[in-house]
């Protein structure tokens, strides 16, 4: 199958388990659970949920779970941070996903309760939906709990959070954000997957390893198009690192070699995909995709 029809399937995959996943709009508290599935069904590349699915399915199908719960939870981890993120006392940022943010849209606590739901909904989610496989379901909440937690992307939040008090944050500062901030996620996704399809342990670590990689070249493109693309493309506030005085990967080694680094990751990042077993075609393809966005 072409690649482009396999990742709309995919993400349609999602867009189906995350309609029927999640708590209905009108289910008491109504106001909150309009929220949540306001800003999780705004769209959204889904890049983590698909690599959830695409690592399951490196590995052979024959008693293989279904990773949709699996892909849904990722997402709902992913949102919740975005909702805190754009909040008053983070980024407070007015867009996301083309639309107004939670809290503009509703209110500054409904966000709140929204992204906490979101978040508790995603572990209850891995206990229901692998309960008849508890060993499954326990790895797969200590991965995304660790990826979620104070180590990786929460802390990672909070050194970004710090490093915006700076002037200037290192190189090595920047790193440890982008690592644990955005990588983190991408390779818990690609872990979560492997973990399903049943993969052994040389082949979780090529896809952790891959995942960072992925991670920081998806970082260091966000950076590019931050500074480089509209609001209206990006469907959020574009600029907004440079006008905050914030360092970004483009501000520390310019425009060109920011390119060439988010080149070596993704080729580093194809390079540890190449060692597992299975096709790995689609993964590949959309690495180099991701790549592509930033030329
Ligand atoms: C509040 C705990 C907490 C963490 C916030 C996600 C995040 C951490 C901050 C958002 C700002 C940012 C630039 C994060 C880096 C990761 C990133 C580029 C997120 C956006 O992910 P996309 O582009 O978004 O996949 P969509 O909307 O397509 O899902």
């Amino acid at each position: 199958m072409e690649v482009s029809t396999l990742l709309t399937s995919y993400v349609a995959r999602v867009e189906r388990g995350l309609d029927q996943l999640l708590p209905a709009a009108e289910s008491r508290p109504a106001r909150l659970h309009t929220a949540m599935r306001y800003s999780l069904q705004a769209g959204g590349k889904r890049l983590r949920p698909v690599l959830v699915l695409a690592a399951a399915e490196l590995f052979p199908a024959e008693g293989r779970p279904d990773p949709l719960p699996a892909a849904v939870a990722v997402e709902c981890v992913h949102t919740y941070s975005l909702i805190h993120d754009d909040l008053p006392c983070m980024d407070n940022d007015d867009l996301r996903r083309g639309r107004p943010t939670v809290h503009k849209a509703f209110d500054e606590a409904t966000a709140l309760l929204a992204g906490d739901a979101l978040l508790t909904h995603a572990f209850a989610l891995l206990a229901t939906g692998y309960g008849a496989q508890p060993a499954l379901a326990t790895a797969l909440v200590r991965e995304l709990g660790a990826a979620a937690g104070s180590r990786q992307l929460i802390g990672g939040q909070m050194e970004d959070l710090l490093a915006e008090k700076k002037a200037d944050a290192t190189p090595e500062e920047l790193e440890f954000i982008h690592l644990h901030k955005t990588a983190a996620m991408i390779s818990a996704s690609l872990v979560m997957g492997a973990i399903i399809g049943g993969a052994d342990q040389t082949a979780v670590e090529a896809l952790r390893t891959a995942g960072r990689h992925l991670g920081l070249a998806f970082q260091i493109i966000d950076d590019i198009l931050d500074a480089t693309t509209d609001t209206a493309t990006l469907g959020k506030t574009a600029g907004k690192d440079a006008k905050a005085g914030k360092t970004t990967f483009v501000q520390l080694h310019g425009l060109d070699a920011s390119r060439r680094f988010a080149g070596e990751h993704t080729q580093k990042a194809v390079a540890a995909l190449a060692r597992l077993p299975g096709d790995t075609a689609f993964l590949s393809s959309l690495a180099h995709d991701m790549g592509q966005r930033a030329r």
